[in-house]
């Protein structure tokens, strides 16, 4: 009798483990993009937009490409393109934490989405955006993929308001930083040089799961002539509009000599869609806020040791060497090729 109601009991156990299990495994991913739309942006968006591994809780809209209020209009205009105005569109912060906005027109074209025209059908949701990241993870705890595609303002916001969300997000997928050499100057990456002090609040809140998606892989995914062909060759408003943006980043690209366009903000969703895309290292990352050539930079530690010194008298000995536990999955290499297929196949014909 005894052996029976224990039998039983596993039973229940293992079907409870099970439903817990399942839907992990079939369910769409609940992200949330935190963008600063942005050409690159719009691509990443379009894309989760058009794939069945996600399914979008929300987009939140930082400053950092374009304006606060520029960057709203255009997840609207991006919401109205693929016919999602059910998608909160939510504003957040209006600068970064502590230093003035760097909006980047040059890259993105005037209105930050390429020169193109785009209407919009959608609303802007009410709801503050880390007010919205905040209640979304507390409705679906451990369930929320972050993927911050702008500067980190939104993010650093959010966990400082309410800390009780880092143990509650799923993970964070962003993109931003580098760990050989910057964008923006020799060391720092445009998102995190736009708000450091935020990015440092971020890489240090305890997220069970950051991935560090940077320069490093980005700068080899180019966006060519071959794909954007495939994309002008299949008709639909989205992949019109995806390969227009394709041939305005290469013009910009060839310009200074580059026969590609890197794909940011679109390989940080696809490391979220399928994360054999790219291969990690385990590092410790800080983000300099100070330094006189390198504020923005992510400072990565690669063996994730550090010498301890000791003050013997006048001098400092080392004695050994000390652990730091890591706080980040770095993205050191990348499958490019099979990267930029998926996202031509998810774009193509839509
Ligand atoms: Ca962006």
């Amino acid at each position: 009798m005894k052996l029976l109601v224990i039998r039983v009991l596993l039973l229940l156990l293992a079907v409870a483990t099970f439903a817990r299990w399942a839907p992990s495994q079939t369910a769409p991913k609940k992200v949330i993009i935190d963008t600063d739309p942005g050409t690159d942006d719009a691509l990443a968006i379009l894309l989760a937009l058009n794939s069945p591994e996600v399914q979008v809780e929300a987009i939140t809209v930082v400053p950092g490409n374009v304006t606060a209020q520029m960057g709203l209009d255009n997840a609207l205009k991006l919401a109205t393109l693929a016919n999602r105005c059910d998608i909160p569109v939510a504003g957040g912060a209006q600068h970064p934490l502590a230093q003035k906005l760097v909006t980047a027109e040059f890259w993105h074209g005037k209105n930050g989405l390429a020169n193109i025209e785009l209407p919009t059908r959608c609303h802007a949701d009410p709801r503050f955006g880390p007010d919205l990241i905040i209640e979304l993870v507390h409705k679906f705890p451990h369930q929320i993929t972050l993927v911050p595609v702008g500067p980190l303002t939104n993010i650093a916001l959010a966990v400082s308001k309410d800390p009780s969300i880092v143990p509650l997000v799923k993970e964070v997928i962003l993109m931003g930083g580098s760990i050989s050499g910057g964008n923006v100057n020799a060391a720092a990456e445009a998102n995190i040089y736009n708000d450091p002090d935020a990015a440092q609040i971020v890489f240090n809140a305890g997220f069970a799961s950051l991935t560090m998606v940077g320069l490093d892989v980005g700068n080899k995914t180019l966006l060519t002539d071959r794909q954007i062909a495939q994309l002008e060759a299949a008709p639909g408003p989205m992949s019109h509009f995806v390969a227009q943006v394709g041939r305005f980043l290469l013009e910009l690209s060839r310009r200074f000599g580059e026969t590609g366009t890197p794909m940011y903000d679109p390989l940080a969703m696809g490391v979220t869609l399928d994360p054999t895309l790219v291969t990690t290292q385990a590092m410790r990352v800080d983000v300099e806020t100070r330094g006189q050539f390198t504020r923005g930079e992510t400072v990565a530690n690669r063996t994730n040791t550090v010498e301890r010194n000791v003050l013997r008298g006048d001098r400092y000995v080392i004695e050994g060497m000390d652990k730091v536990t890591p706080n980040a999955k770095v993205c050191v290499d990348v499958q490019a090729q099979r990267f930029l297929d998926l996202l031509v196949s998810r774009l193509h014909g839509k």
